[in-house]
Formats: C-alpha cells, sequence, structure tokens
C-alpha cells in the first residue's frame, strides 16, 4: 500500500502521510511521492491548493532515524534529501499543512514549508534533533526563528522541548487551532475558500510574501511591486474588479 495516499475534492487536493508503523518518519520515498504529486499537481490547473496532513495521532515523527543511523558522513553529504526538500519548497501554488499530534523533527520542519498550518488542539511541534546529538537540517533553524522570533527558537532548537498547539498558535507557527476531530475539514475549507481566487495573483501574492522570510526588505519590496504590476496585464484582474462593481461573483480562468 502506497505512503502517500490522495484525494482530491473541486479544486483542493489532499495528500495524507501514511506510515502509521514509524509514526509517518519522513524517508526519502515518501518525500520523493510527496515531490512528485506536487509536481503533478502544480501542472495540474484543476487544483487551485494542496493540503498536507497526517493522522489524528501524528503528522510526522521526523526524519526516518532507521534510514538516517545508516548514513554516515560521506553518505549524508550525496544525500538526495536537500534536492527533494527544494523540490517541494518549489510548490508555487498554496500549500497548507493540517497537523493533529506529533509533528517533530523533519515533520515540524515539514510544517513550516507550507504556507499556512492549522492545528488540532492535541498538536506538538518541536525539533528534538538535539536530543539525538544533531541538530534541524531541513530548514528548521532558518525558517523557525523568521516564523517565532528569537528567544522562542533557541528555546526550541536548544532543549528540543515542543510547544503546544495553544502555544504555536500565540507564537506565530500556526494559524488556526480546532478540536483534532474538525483539523482537516476546517483546513480542507480554508484550502477550498483560497483555491476559488484568482490563480495568478496567488501565486505572485505567495512568492512576494516568501520574500519576506527569504530575501531582504528592498529586495522584497521591489519583487512585491514587480508581481503587482505583471498581474495588472491578466484577465482575471480585470474579471475580478469587474465583477465587484457589477456585483456578482468572479469566474477566474487563470489567464
Ligand atoms: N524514525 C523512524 N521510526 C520512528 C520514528 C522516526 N523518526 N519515530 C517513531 N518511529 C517508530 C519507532 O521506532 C517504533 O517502531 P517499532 O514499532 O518498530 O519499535 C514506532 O515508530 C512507534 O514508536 P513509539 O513506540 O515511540 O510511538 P509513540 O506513539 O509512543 O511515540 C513519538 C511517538 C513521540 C513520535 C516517538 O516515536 C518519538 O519521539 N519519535 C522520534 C522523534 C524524533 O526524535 N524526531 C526527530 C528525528 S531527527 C530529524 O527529523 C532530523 C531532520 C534533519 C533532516 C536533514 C536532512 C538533510
Amino acid at each position: 500500500m502506497s505512503e502517500l495516499l490522495i484525494s482530491q475534492n473541486e479544486r483542493v487536493l489532499t495528500l495524507t502521510l501514511h506510515r502509521p508503523e514509524a509514526r509517518n518518519a519522513l524517508n526519502n520515498a515518501l518525500l520523493e511521492s510527496l515531490a512528485n504529486e506536487l509536481e503533478k499537481a502544480e501542472r495540474d490547473a484543476g487544483i487551485g491548493a494542496v493540503v498536507i496532513t497526517g493522522s489524528e495521532r501524528f503528522f510526522a515523527a521526523g526524519a526516518d532515524l532507521k534510514e538516517m543511523a545508516s548514513r554516515d558522513m560521506p553518505a549524508t553529504l550525496n544525500d538526495p534529501r536537500p534536492q527533494l526538500w527544494a523540490r517541494i519548497d518549489r510548490f508555487p501554488k498554496p500549500l497548507l499543512a493540517a497537523v493533529n499530534g506529533y509533528a517533530l523533527g523533519a515533520g515540524c520542519e515539514l510544517v513550516m514549508l507550507c504556507d499556512i498550518a492549522v492545528a488540532g488542539d492535541n498538536a506538538r511541534f518541536g525539533l528534538p534533533e538535539i536530543t539525538l546529538g544533531i541538530m534541524p537540517g531541513a530548514g528548521g533553524t532558518q525558517r523557525l526563528i523568521r516564523s517565532v522570533g528569537k528567544a522562542l527558537a533557541f528555546r526550541m532548537v536548544l532543549t528540543g522541548e515542543a510547544l503546544s498547539a495553544e502555544r504555536a498558535q500565540q507564537a506565530g507557527l500556526v494559524a488556526d487551532v480546532y478540536p483534532a476531530a474538525l483539523t482537516l475539514e476546517y483546513a480542507q475549507k480554508l484550502a477550498a475558500r483560497i483555491a476559488q481566487h484568482a490563480p495568478l495573483a496567488l501565486q505572485a501574492a505567495k512568492t512576494a510574501l516568501r520574500q519576506a522570510h527569504e530575501a531582504s526588505l528592498a529586495q522584497g519590496l521591489q519583487q512585491e511591486r514587480q508581481l503587482f504590476t505583471l498581474l495588472a496585464a491578466t484577465e482575471d484582474r480585470q474579471e475580478g474588479i469587474s465583477a465587484f462593481l457589477e456585483k456578482r461573483p468572479a469566474a477566474f480562468k487563470g489567464r
């Protein structure tokens, strides 16, 4: 049976991590399946947003420690993992995480790579690598500090201790918290609301927002203005504004 379950409802694709025997640990095969499905979703105009989720008890317990244990320094240097993460990170459409239970290590890093995280009240977010004699290696140190600030990022990385869903929401790691049984449904509804918007505008907004994390303010402002100007050439912009002025729903075409 595949370790990545795939389902689609209208414009929302849901990818469910399914390795229960390893608490959804992200081995290379599972990361590759995620990258492949996201690349397919990128090419499919019928998909407007993607939700990644796990089970009700665990989102993902990190990198696969059995796989990692077998890798020495040269093997780690030549590990295809950074390329797999980069492929996932390149996904240009809105990407949401619906998190119940543990999101640890690489599982937490996957959540941070997503654009919006929605959590169940039983979720726990942590980077426990330090307890294993290693450190986060898939964006954890870089994305966490930009998301929750210096004090909490240092505390989490240096102690390895996890945050509750409530604390993660206060810190800005998570957008919404729901009762665990409803997390996925709410995330899918949020994704559906997002996916009804103009695809090119969503893509441009995502690119510009990510600049805030990944580039200097001056570069970010410049790119935001360039993307804003480019959108002026789209049919969807004309349609969106006309629909508002004519008091009718917009019919976006991705052009
Ligand atoms: N990898 C592999 N197997 C795992 C992992 C994992 N990360 N986590 C759990 N498992 C396996 C266990 O070995 C066990 O297998 P078995 O039944 O064969 O003994 C099975 O899942 C069940 O585990 P538990 O009995 O511990 O399950 P619980 O539900 O009691 O506990 C926990 C769940 C709390 C998630 C617990 O399993 C745990 O603490 N796991 C380890 C968490 C961890 O340390 N994660 C960090 C991993 S390191 C990392 O992510 C580094 C990323 C850097 C990437 C760099 C790439 C370039």
